[in-house]
This record gives structure tokens, C-alpha cells and sequence, in this order.
């Protein structure tokens, strides 16, 4: 979830808070002239009620110090263009849906939970030769679940449920994609078909680049076509 997601949650909030409010008013008002003071303590009561419903956070970005989760999805069919055609893309996981990864907001100097689900099952090389090091991350670590698709029609290798692991590189065999912030040393690697957990930290607000770094494009060197494009293969983290 971005932070422009939260932010325009709490304006909506806000809003909503200020609404209520200006209701509480008119209720009161009206209520004092009909039913008199004591039925006007009643409504205060029932309006004050209504305002603390209203003070909704999502639960795992309630306080400051709890890590702030964004959650980024991976898929493989998206149209890129009638000659490109199907391209892999990263989206950012919102509260409607999927959103797009061209800018990727969260807060800076404040712990960051990255969940990866990546439906891609397919492996494919990387740009530069260490990339499959992870970087960056609490530990120089990443955790990784298997196997994001299980329910697909894959035959028995697509089914093997391999459990958890904390892992500080990951195989090129088994590199679908990487997220990479190369100005705050970030590399995280992301298995095919799998989901990853990790942690990090941007402490100094600012606008960086992020790119997958394997060859998942268009093209006869895999970097045209999504790993060219704003919102697919690569974007800007925004950290405010
Ligand atoms: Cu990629």
C-alpha cells in the first residue's frame, strides 16, 4: 500500500470525521429545539460514538513503530502492445486492486515490510552477474515461501510445496525477476512461482530508481518491452 493510498485514506477520513461532525452539529441543533437538553446529551452521546467509528487504520500501519507493508504482485500476462504482447509487470498491491509500480511511495527512516508475490514461473538471466546476492535488507536476507502456483495447471513440478526458507542468495536457476534500488544497495532476488518477505530501510527521503534486473523483456537481449517501461519492469520509489 503506497503511502498516497494512506494519505489519501486519512483525507478521506478526515472528511468523512468532518462531515459526521458538521451532522453531530445539525442534530444537536435540532434536537436541543425539539426534545429540549436532556435528548441534546443523548445525541452528543450517539454522535461521539459515531466519530470514534471513523478512526480506521489498516492494521499493520497503525503505529509508527510497527514496519510499514507494501506489498508488490508479479504477472506474466499483461498486453504490452499488439507486437510486444504479453509482458511480466510489477504492480503495487492497493486497496482496490492491483496499482501501478511507476511510483511506489512509502516513508522514509521508518522500517519497510516488501512482500514479493511473484506468479511467475518462468527463469530468466540477469543483467549483471551478482544479482542473485541479496542486498540491502535487514540481515542481507529474504524470505521465501513456494510455491505461488499450486493451483495452476503445471504438472507435478507445479505442485511441490517446499516450505520456507531464509535465503542470502537465491540460484540463477530459480531467478524470475529481481527488485533493485542500486542508489540504496537493495537487491532483492525473486523466485519464480514464490512469495518474499523482506525488510529494509530508506533513510534519506528521495527519489530512486528501481528495476528488475534480469532479462524478462522484449527483444534479442530481454531489455526492451516491459524492462524499458515505467510501471512494468522498473519505476521510482518515493520515499517522503
Ligand atoms: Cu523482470
Amino acid at each position: 500500500m503506497s503511502y498516497i493510498i494512506l494519505k489519501d485514506r486519512f483525507w478521506y477520513l478526515s472528511t468523512r470525521t468532518t462531515l459526521i461532525g458538521g451532522l453531530t452539529v445539525a442534530v444537536l441543533a435540532v434536537a436541543l429545539v425539539i426534545s429540549g437538553f436532556g435528548a441534546a446529551l443523548a445525541v452528543g452521546g450517539v454522535g461521539s460514538k459515531v466519530v470514534s467509528t471513523t478512526t480506521v487504520t489498516p492494521t499493520t500501519n497503525s503505529t509508527a513503530a510497527s514496519p510499514y507493508v507494501v506489498t508488490l504482485v508479479i504477472t506474466t500476462n499483461s498486453v504490452f502492445n499488439s507486437t510486444v504482447k504479453d509482458q511480466p509487470a510489477f504492480f503495487v498491491l492497493g486497496p482496490n486492486g492491483l496499482e501501478s509500480t511507476a511510483k511506489i511511495s512509502l516513508p522514509a527512516n521508518r522500517l519497510i515490510k516488501l512482500v514479493i508475490v511473484c506468479y511467475d514461473d518462468g527463469n530468466a538471466s540477469l543483467v549483471l552477474p551478482n544479482d542473485n546476492v541479496v542486498s540491502g535488507t535487514t540481515g542481507n536476507s529474504i524470505y521465501v515461501t513456494s510455491n505461488d502456483n499450486v493451483n495452476a495447471s503445471q504438472g507435478p513440478s507445479g505442485i511441490v510445496l517446499k516450505g520456507g526458507a531464509n535465503l542470502t542468495s537465491v540460484p540463477l536457476s530459480e531467478i524470475a525477476h529481481t527488485f533493485t534500488v542500486p542508489a540504496l544497495n537493495l537487491n532483492i532476488p525473486v523466485p519464480l512461482s514464490s512469495t518474499v518477505v523482506a525488510y529494509f530501510k530508506v533513510g534519506q527521503a528521495g527519489s530512486y530508481f528501481w528495476f528488475c534486473e534480469t532479462r524478462c523483456g522484449f527483444g534479442p537481449d530481454g531489455t526492451l518491452g516491459a524492462m524499458s517501461s515505467s510501471g512494468w519492469m522498473t519505476g521510482s520509489l518515493v520515499a517522503s
